[in-house]
């Protein structure tokens, strides 16, 4: 180890996973409401929209070598995102999560006081409607004895349709949907399954989300179904989060994922209606593998090691790898989408960081890791790393860089073997176009 970095965790050291006790910590960003963070933003509105001009792709680059002292390690990540820093993503106005006493109570926002009802909308037959009307609607206490033995957790990085950065990453824990259906007995010609959370009363407001049967009632091997979930991060899910209870659905961006979750319609209607339709969105997509790149480290004088580092987001179709490709610049005109340069580029691959050592310090206090889904029993660590629906995280050091302008992209892979932003790259089914960031290396003074 280098001296200078002697003392740090093994993980600040690779520029991977905060550890446990500092992800309990609150962040920088916490108290904000809205921490849509400035890399987020950058990244969300397109940050790569301004850069370079092709010089041939003769390459400066190394492969990854070891960290030289004397450079800082890129800031760690806690695992578990705190639930106050997620990038919060909100309709409503007032929005839900800023109710208060009387109002909060009223909305059926406070655990003492929420509700669900399930109940059909005339065209599906359901044996017992759940109903305020009825005094029967589903309280928290009832889905929390589900969970018993029906609860199940899972690891899931929230990440909207329209933004280029996952929001945050949280274990999740509920019902499956499927097994709270079964609290209204029989039930017949139902094709779809509509949803949503309060919405001030006010029709205008509704932000709802739907799921064909099929989608509720089965899931591929290795696979979890939709569900309600009540806890995050091993406590109870903060009104900020869309709790008490949120709809949690594994493959879906965050749009399917309903916040503040009220109400539970059974339909024969045979399409979706998504609030999210509007917007030109894909509402049938799942959530694509993607690596976003982190802001660029600060210029470097020649002979400096620059670390470039990022997120990728796995998708359906699995991760295989992250890759990069490093091209001199000098100007500022974009590359264009035929540029020869794409055809000539040189992808090398980048480092995965390796999952956290100790899942009993990553995971919430208590909490057994083979009690996750996705996880072993017999070794107690994840099947795939990374996980499927969650993050991983990723870095580069590019040492021996000459003096100049460099552009930085980076890919993902999947297990297909589709390059990003293939195979889906309209935008509007998820953002993933090749992110890039601009290098700069100073001549030694
Ligand atoms: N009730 C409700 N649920 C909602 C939304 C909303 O506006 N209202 N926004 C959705 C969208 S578009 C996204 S991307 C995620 C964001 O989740 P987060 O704010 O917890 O990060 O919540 C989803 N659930
Ligand atoms: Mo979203």
């Amino acid at each position: 180890m280098e001296p200078s970095l002697a003392g740090r965790s093994r993980s600040s050291l690779s520029g991977g996973w905060e550890v446990a006790e500092q992800a309990k910590q609150v962040g920088p960003e916490s108290g904000i409401v809205n921490p849509m963070d400035r890399r987020a933003f950058l990244l969300a509105v397109g940050a790569g929209a301004a850069l370079a001009t092709a010089t041939g792709a003769s390459e400066a680059s190394q492969g990854p070598s070891a960290q030289p002292s004397g450079q800082p390690a890129p800031p760690p990540r806690p695992f578990l995102t705190n639930p106050a820093s997620f990038g919060d993503v909100s309709r409503g106005n007032p929005r839900p999560h800023t109710l208060t006493g009387d109002a909060l109570t009223a909305a059926r926002l406070t655990p003492a006081a929420w509700r669900l009802e399930i109940v059909s909308d005339g065209t599906s037959t359901i044996a017992t409607p759940r109903t305020l009307a009825h005094d029967n609607a589903i309280d928290l206490h009832m889905l929390q004895n589900l969970g018993q033995h029906h609860g199940r957790r899972f690891l899931k990085a929230m990440q909207c349709l329209n933004i280029a950065q996952p929001l945050g990453q949280g274990l999740w824990e509920g019902i499956p949907l499927r097994e709270l259906l079964n609290l209204v007995g029989r039930i017949s010609n139902v094709r779809h399954i509509y949803y949503w959370g309060f919405h001030n009363n006010d029709p205008q407001q509704v932000f709802q989300s739907s799921l064909s049967y099929t989608q509720v009632m089965e899931a591929p091997p290795n696979e979890l179904g939709p569900f309600v979930a009540y806890r995050l991060n091993g406590e109870p899910i903060p009104l900020l989060r869309g709790g008490p209870v949120r709809m949690i659905v594994p493959w879906a961006h965050g749009f399917k994922s309903i916040k503040w979750l009220q109400r539970i319609v059974l339909t024969n209607n045979y399409q979706a209606n998504d609030t999210y339709h509007s917007g030109n969105n894909d509402v049938e997509s799942h959530l694509k593998t993607a690596a976003y790149v982190d802001p660029a480290p600060p210029p470097a004088r020649a002979g400096q090691a620059l670390v470039v580092t990022g997120t990728v987001m796995v998708g359906m179709s699995g991760l295989k790898r992250v890759e990069y490709w490093l091209r001199p610049v000098n100007g500022n005109k974009p590359l264009a989408d035929d540029d020869p340069a794409w055809a000539n580029a040189r992808w090398s691959p980048c480092v995965i960081i390796p999952a956290p050592q100790n899942w009993a310090a990553t995971l919430p206090q208590g909490m057994p890791p083979a009690s996750v889904f996705g996880f072993d029993p017999r070794t107690g660590q994840p099947r795939e790393w990374p996980m499927k629906y969650s993050w991983g995280l990723w870095s580069v050091t590019l040492a021996n860089l000459k003096a100049g302008t460099y552009e930085f992209r980076a890919r993902a892979v999947d297990n297909n073997d589709f390059a990003q932003p293939e195979p889906r790259p309209y935008p509007k089914s998820g953002r993933n176009e090749v992110q890039i960031c601009r290098l700069t290396v100073n001549v030694d003074s």
